[in-house]
């Protein structure tokens, strides 16, 4: 396979901070509390902690909207606790990347207080300020018609200085103007080099098609003529100078470093779009996640993005074999995930819970189908045991997500029970919370999460007593032992399962998801042969595995664990126990 840069196999493992394991009793998540379980990481064949923001911020957003930079909100630690992480992970031939979050800071950033004191502040244009429109009848509208990812107008009026300041996102996170060189410069130096410096090994780059907006600002053509907001992605994705902003920051943030890069690439659904990303030869982005699969059940992302749309497997297959295969006669490379702190999980989603059974048959399958993707393969906290959505008779209140709770309140404001229903019951399945309720260690109260009697942020799952950590770590069967197998094998095979190309087999077919990976090389390793013996490669054959994936025939969404064959023109090998 030459000489390939270490991440393309590695194993990457998002840890959410608030819901890992807390160490000091608040009920919130923090670092020492991942620091102590490192080791589970470490022996569950984990390269790279992926760590969601830590950074001081007023939590609008669960971090991802940062008041500074340089510092550790204190639930979570200091930056002498990160420092131990960096070592705790080196020690053990980890690594650990963080999120950067630089499409927006936090309103309370000190860069925003200053920007918004007055017109005429030198940092007045490290945000996006727009005076006000007035409508036929005189009352002021904002600068355009665009609706923000979290329903919503994407502006707010300043009273202090009579401007609107732009927000995709909620109006406590306004976006970062990246036509400023020294607002870019700043970034660059403030918030990546001080954590390369201190020998973080990279970072998941948040929302990284979007800081170069269309500086026209003009309205989105209207295709909701009830809502005085448009959805307008084409107005700030992949926007005119993104390639130049990403690939600057490149070359004077993450190259000098050597940092790993990967970026998250929403309503970019061409492979056209996402290659110049990834292209090594472009230097921008080393990998990039593409949301096409992810999405499958959304109502699109600004509409009625959490009215259910029911898929079916076919339509899953053409997804996952389009973002298999782009990459083929080119120098990208491409990712593997099916869960984040994003979206509801992945069993619930796309596999079978309805007994306990189907349950660990469905987490089986879709390792086994995570783990014999190309590309390079992206966990999430408690995918690894099969942590479930959160009970269906939990109600809204048990919703914290700013965008769960934005979604549902503009249901209600419908005053449809329709559509209230229908949102519900949409955020029952895709919402973002189901991810980010605390990991269930063991069955101890708090589920090992924090301590007995402690107040956890979010409610720990009625479930947790027969799902978690513990109770699979000492059964040879359970779900997380069968990861532990899974990852081992996608490294000894990393030829097949990382590297080789993709074929879809039986598209159409309604409950079999198969698929043949095939070496990009001759095989020059022995592997098993049915008759028990090893053959040494250099038979001039390129090894083959044919994965096969049955999913009920009756509910078209579901998972349920078959074999994966290791083929080589005539000889079948059974190459996993299932
Ligand atoms: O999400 C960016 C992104 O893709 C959003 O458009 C996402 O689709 C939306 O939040 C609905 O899921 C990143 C982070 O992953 C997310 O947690 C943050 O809320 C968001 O950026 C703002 O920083």
């Amino acid at each position: 396979l030459g000489k390939e840069p270490w991440w393309k196999d590695a194993t990457f493992y998002q840890v959410y901070p608030a819901s890992f394991k807390d160490s000091d009793g608040d009920g919130w998540g923090d670092i020492p509390g991942l620091i102590s379980k490192i080791d589970y990481l470490h022996d569950l064949g984990v390269d790279v902690v992926w760590l969601s923001p830590v950074f001081e911020s007023p939590q609008a957003d669960m971090g991802y909207d940062v008041s500074d930079y340089q510092k550790i909100y204190a639930p979570y630690g200091t930056v002498e606790d990160v420092d131990a992480l960096v070592e705790a992970c080196h020690v053990r031939g980890m690594k650990l990347i963080l999120d950067l979050v630089v499409n927006h800071t936090s309103i309370e950033h000190g860069w925003f207080k200053e920007s918004r004191s007055s017109k005429t502040n030198p940092k007045r244009d490290w945000y996006i300020w727009k005076p006000a429109r007035y409508n036929s009848e005189g009352q002021r509208i904002p600068p355009t018609n665009w609706r923000g990812y979290f329903a919503g107008p994407t502006w707010t009026w300043d009273e202090h200085t009579q401007e609107y300041y732009l927000h995709l996102y909620a109006s406590e996170q306004p976006d970062l103007n990246w036509e400023s060189e020294a607002c870019r410069e700043a970034i660059y130096d403030n918030t990546m080099r001080f954590w390369l410096e201190r020998g973080v090994d990279g970072f998941r780059i948040d929302t990284v098609n979007k800081y170069s907006k269309r500086t026209e600002y003009v309205d989105a053509s209207i295709t909701d003529p009830s809502s005085t907001c448009q959805p307008a992605p084409e107005m700030w994705c992949n926007g005119p100078r993104i390639h130049e902003f990403i690939h600057e920051m490149r070359t004077k943030a993450l190259e000098p470093y050597g940092a790993v890069s990967v970026g998250e690439l929403s309503n970019t659904p061409h492979p056209s779009q996402v290659l110049p990303y990834v292209s090594s030869a472009a230097r921008e982005l080393d990998m990039v996640f593409e949301f096409s699969m992810i999405r499958l059940g959304t109502g699109g992302m600004f509409g009625p993005k959490y009215t259910y749309v029911p898929f079916t497997l076919p339509q899953m297959k053409a997804i996952v074999a389009k973002w298999q295969t782009f990459i083929e006669g080119t120098d990208g490379w491409t990712t593997v995930f099916c869960e984040n702190h994003d979206n509801g999980r992945a069993v619930s989603r796309f596999g079978d819970c309805s007994t306990p059974e189907l349950w660990q048959a469905s987490a089986k399958t879709l390792a086994l189908w995570q783990a014999t993707l190309t590309g390079t393969l992206f966990l999430y906290q408690g995918q690894e045991i099969g942590m479930t959505n959160m009970p269906a008779t939990w109600g809204i209140d048990k919703y914290k997500d700013v965008e769960s709770l934005n979604f549902y309140a503009e249901a209600v404001a419908s005053g449809d029970q329709k559509t209230i229903a229908d949102t519900m019951h949409g955020l029952r399945i895709l919402a973002r919370d189901h991810s980010r309720i605390p990991f269930q260690w063991d069955d101890s109260p708090n589920a090992g999460f924090a301590e007995k009697g402690v107040k956890t942020w979010m409610q720990i799952h009625d479930e947790y007593r027969d799902i978690n950590a513990a109770k699979q770590l000492v059964d040879q069967d359970s779900i997380l032992n069968f990861y532990k197998r899974i990852l081992q094998l996608r490294k000894k095979y990393k030829d097949l399962f990382v590297f080789g190309t993709f074929r879809l087999l039986q598209g159409e077919h309604k409950a079999i998801f198969s698929y043949v990976k095939e070496s990009p090389h001759e095989t020059s390793n022995s592997y098993p042969q049915t008759n028990g013996h090893s053959v040494n490669g250099h038979d001039g054959r390129k090894r083959a595995a044919v994965v096969v994936l049955n999913f009920s025939k009756d509910k078209q969404e579901c998972l349920d664990v078959r074999d994966v064959f290791d083929c080589n023109d005539n000889d079948t090998i059974r190459l996993l126990v299932s």
